[in-house]
C-alpha cells in the first residue's frame, strides 16, 4: 500500500474522532447546562436536605429551691415537633395522618403551613412526651423533625406562684423570681453539627461545636412550710370573709430574709390559660394602700424622739374628735377621755396620734417615716415593685400633719410596712429586705431609731395585743406578742368609702426577743366582721403560732400556758426549759 492510498483513510478516522469528540464535549456542556441552570433547584434541594447542619441545644433552666433546697421550680425534658414547610410540602397526602397524630385540626395545620411556606422552620406542637414524639417519627414524613427542650414545673403550684413567678414556652422568665434572675437560671445555649437524611431527620451527631452551659440553681430566703402555712390561713379567711383580695408577709428580723409571701387570688402556674392580672399580681410589693392605724407606732417613735412625750405622758383625747380645721375632724370610734401615749396605741385612738403629731415639727414625723423607708422602693428588686407615697414635709399643713399620723395620705406596700416592723422589732436595726438568703453579700443595714425608743414603742404594741387592746386575737399560747390592727376606708371617687375597707395587723413575736414580724392584709372583708382586729389579727395569730414552733424558737410566755415559773426551773431530768414546755404545746 501506498503512503497516499493511506492519506484519505486517515483522514476519515480523523474527522470521525474528533466528530465524536464534540459530540461528547456537546453531551457535557449540556449536562453542564442541564445540573448548573435547568435543575439547580433541586439538585440544591437534594443535598441541602442531606447536608451538615448546626442545630441548637437547649441549655437546662437551673432550679429555684426554698431555703432548704425544696424544690419550686425544676425544668425537664420534653420533646418539640417541627417541619421545613417546603419539605412537608413534598407529602402532602400524609398531612391529615401527621394531624392526628400530633392531635391538631387538619384545617389549622393546613393554615400554619401555609402561612409559612417560605420559611424553613416551623413548630408544629412543642412540650410533648417522648412517647407522642415517638409515634410522629414513626410516620417518616419529610421534613418532621424533633427537638430536645425544657419544660418548667412548679411543684408548689399556687402557694408559691406570685414569688417564683414562671417562664414562657422559649423558657425565658416572665415574671417574679423567674424573671428578676432570669441570666443566673437560663444557661447559655450550644449547637452541633449533624447530618440529616432526605427526610429532614439528623441521622448523625458529626461533631458538637460549643455544648450546652447549664444555668445555676437559685435559692430562695423563703421557708416552703411557713409559706403553706400562710397560704393556708390566708385563702382560708380571705373565703371566709369573702374578701376581694388578700396578702402577707413573714420577715426574719435578725436579717431582713422574706420567710412567706403570699397572695389571694393566685394562680396554678402550671396551667396558666385565661389568666387575669388580678390573680397576677404579687400584691404584697405591687399594691399601695393607706395604712391607716397600722402607722401609728411610728407617730408614737417620732413623739418620744422629739423628747416632748414620754410613754406615760396623758393626752386628752377629748370627747372622742378633734377639729383640725374647717376641713378636717380628726374622729375615734369610742371616747378615751384623758390617757397616755401607750393607751393611745393600745386603743388605736385617732385624736390621740393626731395630738401628738401637732405639737412636733413636721420635719420630725416624716424623718422617721422616711428612716423606716416609706416611699422608697425596698431593696427585694422584684418586678413590678411600687414605691409608695410620701410627700414632702414643707408642703404639709395642718390637715396633712394630722391625718398623716394616723396612716392617711400615705401609702405603702404590705412588703414595705413589714420591713418597717421588722425594725421596730430589732431595736431599731432595719435590715434590708431580701428574697434570697441572708449572708451572701454585704449586710444592707441601717439603725433608723434610738433601741430604747424601739423597745418602749414595742411595749405599747404588746398591750394593743392584750386583752384590753383592739389585736387580742393576734395572742400567741406561749409566747409574748406585739402588733397593731389596722381598719382603713377605702378611697373612692370622691372620698373615703362608706362600706369598703382594708382590714390590716402588723406585729412581731417573740416580744421579749422578736425573731418573726407579720404584715396581714384583707382587701374589702364582707359581712359583720371587718375590722382589722376581727379579720386580719386572727390570721397572725395562727401564723405566727405555727413558724415560731416550726423555727424551734423557744417560747417567752410560759404562764399563758398554766406552767408555773417553779415548774420550769425546778431541776427535771434531762429536760431542758424549753424542751418540757414544748411537750405540753
Ligand atoms: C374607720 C378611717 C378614713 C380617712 C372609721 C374604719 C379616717 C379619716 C380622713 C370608721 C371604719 C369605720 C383622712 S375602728 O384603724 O378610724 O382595727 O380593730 O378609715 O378616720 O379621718 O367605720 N380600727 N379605724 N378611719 N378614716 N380619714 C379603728 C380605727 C383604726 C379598729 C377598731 C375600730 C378608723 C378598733 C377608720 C380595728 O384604728
Amino acid at each position: 500500500m501506498s503512503e497516499h492510498a493511506n492519506i484519505p483513510h486517515y483522514d476519515g478516522r480523523l474527522r470521525f474522532v474528533l466528530g465524536l469528540l464534540g459530540l461528547a464535549t456537546a453531551v457535557l456542556m449540556w449536562r453542564v447546562v442541564d445540573l448548573h441552570v435547568l435543575n439547580r433547584d433541586f439538585l440544591q434541594h437534594q443535598g441541602d436536605a442531606r447536608a451538615l447542619r448546626v442545630v441548637e441545644v437547649a441549655a437546662h433552666r437551673g432550679m429555684i429551691t426554698d431555703r432548704h433546697g425544696e424544690p419550686l421550680a425544676i425544668s425537664t425534658p420534653v420533646e418539640s415537633v417541627w417541619a421545613n414547610p417546603k419539605e412537608l410540602a413534598t407529602a402532602r397526602n400524609q398531612w391529615k395522618a401527621l394531624a392526628r397524630v400530633l392531635e391538631l385540626e387538619p384545617r389549622a395545620l393546613e393554615q400554619l403551613l401555609a402561612k409559612r411556606q417560605e420559611r424553613e422552620f416551623v413548630y408544629l406542637r412543642r412540650h410533648i412526651t417522648p412517647e407522642l414524639a415517638q409515634k410522629v417519627m414513626a410516620l417518616e414524613i419529610p421534613g418532621v423533625a424533633l427537638q430536645r427542650e425544657y419544660r418548667r414545673y412548679y411543684p408548689a403550684g399556687e402557694v408559691f406562684a406570685h414569688v417564683v413567678g414562671f417562664t414562657n414556652i422559649d423558657d425565658a422568665g416572665q415574671e417574679g423570681m423567674e424573671l428578676l434572675h432570669d441570666a443566673w437560671l437560663k444557661g447559655t445555649p450550644g449547637s452541633k453539627r449533624v447530618i440529616k437524611d432526605r427526610l429532614g431527620r439528623i441521622v448523625e451527631n458529626v461533631e458538637s461545636i460549643s455544648e450546652p452551659r447549664p444555668g445555676q440553681d437559685l435559692r430562695l430566703a423563703l421557708d416552703r412550710r411557713i409559706q403553706y402555712l400562710a397560704y393556708r390561713e390566708l385563702k382560708a379567711v380571705v373565703q371566709r370573709s369573702q374578701a376581694r383580695a388578700g396578702s402577707a408577709v413573714v420577715l426574719d428580723v435578725t436579717t431582713g430574709e422574706v420567710l412567706a409571701m403570699v397572695n389571694q387570688p393566685a394562680y396554678n402556674p402550671n396551667n396558666r390559660s385565661g389568666l387575669s392580672s388580678e390573680r397576677l399580681r404579687n400584691r404584697t410589693v405591687t399594691d399601695v394602700f393607706e395604712p391607716g392605724s397600722t402607722i401609728k407606732p411610728f407617730t408614737a417613735a417620732a413623739a418620744l424622739e422629739s423628747g416632748k412625750f414620754r410613754p406615760d405622758t396623758p393626752i386628752d383625747t377629748g370627747s372622742g374628735f378633734l377639729r383640725v380645721n374647717s376641713r378636717l375632724t380628726v374622729r375615734d370610734v369610742h371616747n378615751y377621755g384623758r390617757i397616755d401615749v401607750s393607751r393611745v396605741i393600745q386603743k388605736s385612738s385617732n385624736v390621740g396620734a393626731a395630738t401628738m403629731a401637732l405639737a412636733i415639727k413636721p420635719q420630725q414625723l416624716w424623718d422617721i417615716f422616711s428612716r423606716i423607708g416609706l416611699g422608697t422602693m425596698t431593696a427585694s428588686a422584684f418586678p413590678g415593685e411600687a414605691s409608695g407615697l410620701l410627700t414632702d414635709h414643707v408642703r404639709w399643713r395642718e390637715t396633712e400633719r394630722a391625718t398623716l399620723s394616723y396612716g392617711y395620705g400615705l401609702s405603702v406596700t404590705a412588703l414595705q410596712l413589714a420591713q418597717a416592723y421588722a425594725a421596730l422589732a430589732a431595736d431599731g436595726t432595719m435590715h434590708a429586705v431580701t428574697l434570697l438568703p441572708a449572708g451572701s453579700g454585704v449586710p444592707d443595714i441601717r439603725q433608723v431609731m434610738r433601741p430604747q425608743i424601739a423597745q418602749q414603742v414595742r411595749a405599747m404594741l404588746e398591750l394593743a395585743v392584750s386583752k384590753d387592746g383592739t389585736g387580742s386575737r393576734a395572742a400567741v399560747p406561749g409566747y409574748r406578742v406585739g402588733g397593731k390592727t389596722g381598719t382603713a376606708r377605702k378611697v373612692i371617687a370622691g372620698g373615703y368609702s362608706e362600706d369598703h375597707y382594708l382590714a390590716l395587723f402588723a406585729g412581731f413575736a417573740p416580744a421579749t426577743v422578736p425573731r418573726l414580724a407579720m404584715v396581714v392584709v384583707i382587701d374589702e372583708p364582707q359581712g359583720a366582721e371587718y375590722y382589722g382586729g376581727q379579720v386580719a389579727a386572727p390570721v397572725f395569730g395562727r401564723v405566727m403560732s405555727g413558724a415560731l414552733r416550726l423555727l424551734d424558737i423557744a417560747p417567752d410566755d410560759l404562764e399563758s400556758l398554766g406552767v408555773k415559773l417553779a415548774d420550769v426551773t425546778a431541776p427535771a431530768p434531762a429536760a431542758s426549759a424549753s424542751t418540757s414546755s414544748r411537750g405540753i404545746l
